[in-house]
């Protein structure tokens, strides 16, 4: 049979990072595509050279044309430009959503089979776009943040509990932004519930609320400290997660930013909600019950994505 062959379009710091990641994990070939002349075809010639010292079997191509990812099985996107300090995801809208639609033709043309898999900011809003712009079926189109807030978010629980992150889970729902949803009641420790493990004096709600606004925070920590650009090393592991998920048709539950056709009372809206990913691409979306609170964090969360998508529709009105 022959290799899994995944497509990284944009091939910049999470581009050569997934490369990287997808090599070490042995999950197919990859093909880094770029507009940039020279970088992917760089990068390709790079980690493919650190494979004989980590004794990985891959094909690794750098390629500045769509041809290039022609039977694409995965498609992982990147394209556009990152934050600098100072900038919020939002004012990378009017470039990103342009970007989005060459990517999503170039996808179309080639790879129309691919799980999507979009990383690109504002996420909720490009990768809603950029379901229209390739006409794939949604559930083969999802958006990669959830995965990373809910990551930052356990991180940040494991340091404060003083455990291992593997027996930390957490969900972080909504947008991408800074009123996403870190749900405090569906995080555990070891299965304890964080609301219990208040109770037993483990920590205080203050403590949390603290934990829950610096994982809002999180990516924009981040560019304040690197200046030049935004995450890339959690993001790529992110989406590598899920693209393993569907190609090893691992049925993860996994907070992703999936199309809602009614889910949550939404319609034609990409937003994070826990989904099942298999080989079918999202399998399924999980509707859990919010209480007063979350449910109007989860609805303010939603109306800043609606009001990015009715941007993208005031420049692209045949979306
Ligand atoms: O959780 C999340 N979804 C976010 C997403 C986490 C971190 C970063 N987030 C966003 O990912 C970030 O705001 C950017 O929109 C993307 C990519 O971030 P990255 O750090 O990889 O940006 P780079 O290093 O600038 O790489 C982008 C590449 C670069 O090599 C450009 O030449 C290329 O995109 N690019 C294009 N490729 C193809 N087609 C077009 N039109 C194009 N324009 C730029």
């Amino acid at each position: 049979m022959a290799r899994n062959k995944i497509a990284l379009i944009g091939s910049g710091m999470i581009g050569g990072t997934l490369a990287h990641l997808i090599g070490l994990k042995e999950l197919g070939d990859v093909v880094l595509f770029d507009i940039a002349e020279g970088t992917p075809q760089g990068k390709a010639l790079d980690i493919a050279q650190s494979s004989p010292v980590e004794g990985f079997d891959a094909k690794l191509k750098g390629v500045n044309e769509y041809a290039g990812i022609e039977g694409a099985d995965v498609c992982i996107v990147t394209a556009g430009v990152p934050r600098k300090p100072g900038m919020s995801r939002d004012d990378l809208l009017g470039i990103n959503l342009r970007v989005m639609e060459q990517v999503g033709a170039g996808i179309k043309k080639y790879a129309p089979n691919a799980f999507v898999i979009c990383i690109t900011n504002p996420l909720d809003a490009m990768v809603w776009a950029l379901q229209k712009f390739s006409g794939l079926a949604p559930e083969k189109v999802v958006g990669m943040a959830g995965v990373l807030d809910s990551a930052r978010f356990r991180l940040f629980l494991a340091e404060e509990f003083g455990v291992s992150v593997e027996d930390v889970s957490a969900m972080t729902l909504g947008g991408h932004g800074d009123d996403m949803v870190p749900l405090i009641r569906y995080s555990t420790v070891a299965g304890i519930p964080l609301p219990d493990l208040v109770k037993m004096g483990w920590t205080t709600q203050e403590k949390l609320d603290a934990i829950v606004e610096r994982t809002r925070k999180g990516g924009g920590e981040i560019v304040g400290l690197l200046k030049t650009g935004s995450a890339y090393y959690a993001p790529a592991a992110s989406a590598v997660a899920m693209a393993e998920s569907y190609l090893k048709d691992k049925k993860r539950v996994l907070p992703c930013a999936a199309h809602l056709s009614g889910q949550y009372g939404l319609n034609d809206t990409y937003v994070g909600v826990p989904v099942v990913i298999g080989a079918g691409g999202v399998e399924k979306i999980v509707e859990i019950a919010f209480n007063k609170d979350e449910q109007a964090m989860f609805e303010k969360s939603v109306q800043a994505v609606s009001g990015l998508t009715d941007a993208c529709l005031k420049i692209v009105p045949a979306l």
